[in-house]
């Protein structure tokens, strides 16, 4: 490791005095201005990861659903999971570090993480559309360049396909090839494997609108869009050419405020979609002929595809293990749903795809789907290899054919993540396959109204949580406090919990009526003061 001249390149990514900053739930967030120090030492953690993994790893410039303004940066693990919460430690302790002191916390991670330094190192990067993502993504290739690190630039792509390309490189392309057009390629041959037996009734159900936030999803699904255009038509909305990115639209906006975005035309009952800023989430919603809005969440997302999986699970007749993983905003009717109609087993996790992705690998085929609309299924070794070899078998049967779909249900879904794009096409798959339409889905059950604050405090970390964050245990007689005020709705639930992104305190309850909903999160939030 030449420190000198990581010292001189430092020099020139200088981190601003006094400024400390956190690898939170998504990676360091915050104004991009603040950020080109990070990135440079983003791209040293990164080839000290590589060394250490004997492996590819991703580092993508993102912030997600948060204003043009901000900008984040997060690595990507081997296997195209988050970074291991051993280095996210590393990762703060690098951001943080004075200029002089840069050499002393680079060799003490690589003697911590035992990291073998005349190993080989290689580090692919992707960006999202913000004007600052281009700078940033450059100050990341120079922090892997002066450690002697290989690159590879993908340029512009959503965040779950850079998770793809990663997974890809370290599994010898036996996932899929890690280009852009390998991705295209290896989604929409599933979609169109998967469709072929579809009943269509008519143009107007294979119609989709899709508002882009103004982002990245933009830009793939434009290209996209022709691999797949005989069995699904998009139209795309907010993609990038007039707004700002996620101003107005954007799941994230569409969930909070529970109203359709701006820059979308919707008649009454069609079936509309919002990703967000770097394409990982995606959720559905559509006006009624009473022109009242109807969102379509991560829930019930969760609900649609465990139910499809079902039957030809049942049919294989293998008893391979089917969970569905939440967190804590997972709606009360959606897990009343999925375990007493669907009899599927439930687990909660706290907020974050790394739990919720860890969680979802204990089972043979694991569901997971944040309220927010962020999430995907993955299927384990043994799962995938017994379906692969039923489909293989030479008797045209039932058992055969149930087989096959489920390779091309593998085949469709982002198995290193999230991915509003792979997830659309399951979605829109499944719906084409049983003929649904977005109400008859959306009728699946009904959710219970709720109300999620975001409360100021001086220092959010005096409250934490315990059971999935579904009870603080600090500060002392909180939680007591919530128990008496749930007490005084029906069919009522609470809970506070610190963002892990914003300098806030979120609270969430849901109750039998959206005025009491709304009373009881008020409620609460004064209990947290
Ligand atoms: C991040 C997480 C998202 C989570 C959100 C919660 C990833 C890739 N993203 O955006 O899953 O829902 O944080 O934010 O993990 P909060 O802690 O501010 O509520
Ligand atoms: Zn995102």
């Amino acid at each position: 490791m030449d420190l000198d001249a990581v010292t001189k390149q430092s020099a020139l990514h200088a981190k601003p005095d006094g400024l400390t900053l956190q690898y939170g739930t998504a990676g360091f967030r915050t104004k991009a201005e603040h950020l080109d120090h990070v990135m440079f030492r983003m791209g040293l953690l990164a080839v000290l990861r590589s060394k250490q993994t004997k492996s590819t790893i991703g580092v993508m410039v993102t912030a997600s659903h948060n204003p043009e303004e901000d900008n984040g940066v997060k690595l990507v693990d081997p296997l195209g999971e988050m970074l291991a919460p051993s280095w996210e430690e590393h990762a703060t302790c690098l951001a943080n570090a004075e200029e002089q002191e840069l050499p002393r916390v680079l060799l003490d991670i690589s003697e911590k993480a035992a990291v073998n330094l005349h190993q080989d190192a290689f580090v692919v990067v992707g960006r999202d559309t913000r004007p600052s993502s281009e700078k940033l993504s450059q100050s990341v290739i120079d922090g892997v360049t002066v450690l002697g690190g290989q690159f590879h630039d993908y340029g512009l792509l959503t965040t779950p396909q850079l998770h793809y390309m990663v997974y890809c490189r370290n599994t010898s392309g036996r996932y899929g090839k890690a280009t852009i057009e390998g991705y295209y390629q290896k989604l929409s041959t599933a979609f169109v494997e998967l469709t072929k037996q579809a009943f269509c009734s008519g143009d107007d159900q294979r119609t989709l609108k899709v508002d882009c936030a103004n982002g990245i999803g933009a830009l793939k699904l434009r290209e996209m869009k022709h691999y797949f255009s005989q069995g699904l038509s998009v139209q795309l909305f907010n993609d990038g050419t007039e707004g700002k990115l996620n101003h107005l639209c954007g799941a994230d906006f569409v969930k909070s405020h529970q109203k359709p975005p701006q820059g979308i035309e919707m008649k009454s009952n069609e079936r509309c979609c919002s990703f967000d800023g770097d394409a990982d989430r995606i959720i559905y919603y559509y006006h009624d002929a009473d022109g009242q809005f109807h969102l379509v969440d991560g829930d019930k997302i969760a609900a649609l595809i465990s139910g499809f999986l079902k039957e030809p699970l049942l049919e294989i007749g293998d008893s391979l293990s089917l969970g569905v993983v939440q967190t804590a905003y997972a709606n009360g009717s959606s897990t009343r749903y999925l375990e007493e109609v669907m009899k599927v087993p439930v687990c909660c996790t706290k907020t974050g795809v790394k739990h919720l992705h860890h969680k979802a690998q204990e089972f043979d085929i694991g569901v997971y789907f944040e309220a927010n609309g962020h999430g995907t299924v993955l299927f384990s070794k043994a799962a995938e290899m017994k379906i692969k070899q039923l489909a293989e078998e030479l008797e045209e049967d039932k058992k055969r054919k149930a087989a096959k779909m489920l390779e091309n249900v593998i085949d469709l879904f982002n198995q290193a993540t999230g991915d509003a794009i792979s997830d659309m096409l399951v979605i829109e798959a499944i719906l084409a396959l049983k003929g649904l339409t977005v109400q008859q889905w959306d009728a699946l059950y009904t959710d219970l109204p709720n109300r999620q604050l975001k409360v100021k405090v001086a220092d959010r970390q005096v409250i934490s949580t315990t059971d999935a964050e579904r009870q603080a245990v600090k500060p002392p007689g909180l939680q007591e406090a919530i128990n008496e005020l749930v007490k005084k709705y029906r069919l009522s639930r609470a809970f506070v919990r610190p963002s892990g992104t914003e300098d806030i305190v979120r609270v969430y309850a849901e109750a039998d009526s959206q005025e009491n909903a709304d009373s009881l999160a008020y409620e609460v939030s004064l209990a947290v003061f």
